[in-house]
């Protein structure tokens, strides 16, 4: 066989992390890098949204990293201010500070950053422990629930009309069977997604911050969304970073906010908006594939050269809107097709993409441990081998077909 012909044959295989969350993670880096990961994906926790991230800062959290044997070259995330996703108050300021972070992040080496533009709440679950037949704990939505928190417990004015008379009557069953405890624990589970999990909010202070958005339709905020693209991206692109947006979770508005990264259609307008190698997505199959209009392995071709960075999890959803977080391989999206595409993919550009198994079962001895939710350590080492696994297979009988 020829030389050439050779190199055609070696396979390109992604590039295995996990998220961790900073020193008081409860998985630590050694731990991480016997799971099989060449890196993390981290982000300065402790700088507040909107401050700018010195190189002081990256470049000590990058050693530490480092000297256990991994990489850090994708953030996960430099979050986008309040006032950048409305264009309003100090804004430019704002956006000042984000290109600087960019060019300090650069500087320091790394190569992606993940970032998204949910309005006030990122990922939002009604359940972090749902039991599983097998005995292992999951992240799940459950619209009743969700319906119910949003009439009964935040309380939102006109949020009625966001329902059908079938869905308030689920929700409403439902919340009369929730003692206080319950009650209690659905309000804190549904603002664990606010940044920083930060779940001391009352309901008044969370509608206020609602009410901060009332004038902004998804159309706004897609020009909202473009403006920033159109001010980041040429610095991402003159320093050699990738930005690399996570959708929408769940993929469609939520408690009256907006949301415009939830669509194949969403990601081709925003790519679109400012044209660039710079400017990609985060291709998080968790959050687009619980939508069922969204076809995650024809989104995998026919996007694939913006994908800066993976993340691969699965859900089971039914009729009713709920869905709960499956095993990697099983659920709603065809994982063997998604990594088979994303195979090809890097075969053909031969470049490799940094993946992580978003989120995991809380398993075996986690389940007796204080974990944070969804990214307890022996659930994402099963998700992570058996996609390493299928990954393996599916370049090899591809390279040798
Ligand atoms: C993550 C998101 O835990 C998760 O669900 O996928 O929180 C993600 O980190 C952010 O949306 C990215 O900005
Ligand atoms: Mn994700």
């Amino acid at each position: 066989m020829s030389f050439i012909l050779k190199l055609m044959n070696t396979p390109i295989y992604m590039e295995q992390t996990m998220r961790w969350f900073g020193p008081s993670d409860p998985v630590s880096l050694a731990h991480i890098r016997q799971a099989g990961c060449t890196g993390v994906v981290t982000a300065l926790h402790h700088i507040p949204v909107g401050a700018v991230w010195t190189q002081t800062e990256i470049q000590q959290r990058k050693s530490e990293i480092e000297s256990t044997g991994l990489t850090w070259t994708v953030i996960e995330s430099l979050p986008v201010h309040e006032d950048i996703k409305k264009r309003s108050g100090n804004y430019t300021h704002y956006l000042e500070n984000y290109k600087a972070s960019l060019r300090n992040v650069a500087a320091c080496g790394l190569k992606v950053v993940t970032y998204n533009f949910m309005p006030i709440l990122d990922w939002l679950r009604t359940d972090l422990a749902y039991p599983m037949p097998d005995g292992s704990r999951a992240l799940r939505f459950e619209k009743a629930a969700f319906i119910a928190f949003d009439l009964f417990l935040l309380k939102r004015p006109g949020a009625a009309v966001d329902y059908s008379g079938e869905e308030i009557q689920r929700a409403e069953a439902l919340f009369k069977k929730l003692s206080e405890a319950g009650q209690e624990t659905l309000y804190r589970t549904l603002l664990m997604g606010l940044p920083g999990g930060n779940v001391a909010f009352t309901p008044e202070e969370m509608l206020s911050l609602f009410a901060s958005y009332a004038h902004l339709t998804a159309r706004d905020l897609k020009q909202n969304l473009f403006y920033f693209l159109q001010q980041v991206v040429p610095v991402a692109e003159t320093v050699g970073l990738k930005l690399a947006i996570h959708p929408d979770d769940p993929p469609y508005p939520v408690l009256g906010l907006p949301r415009v990264v939830s669509t194949e259609q969403d990601a081709r307008d925003l790519l679109e908006a400012a044209p660039s190698p710079a400017n990609g997505l985060c291709f998080c199959t968790g959050s687009y594939g619980v939508r069922t209009d969204n076809d995650l392995p024809g989104m995998v071709r026919r996007l694939g050269k913006h994908i800066h960075f993976l993340h691969l999890r699965n859900t089971t959803r039914d009729a009713e809107g709920n869905f709960v977080e499956a095993d990697h391989l099983e659920g709603d999206t065809d994982m063997v097709q998604v990594v088979k595409e994303i195979v090809i993919l890097m075969q053909k550009t031969g470049q490799a993409i940094p993946m992580r198994p978003d989120h995991g079962h809380q398993m075996l001895d986690d389940l007796t441990k204080k974990t944070n939710p969804g990214y307890s350590a022996i659930g994402r080492l099963r998700g992570l081998a058996e996609l390493r696994g299928l990954e393996r297979g599916l370049a090899y009988s591809i390279a040798n077909r």
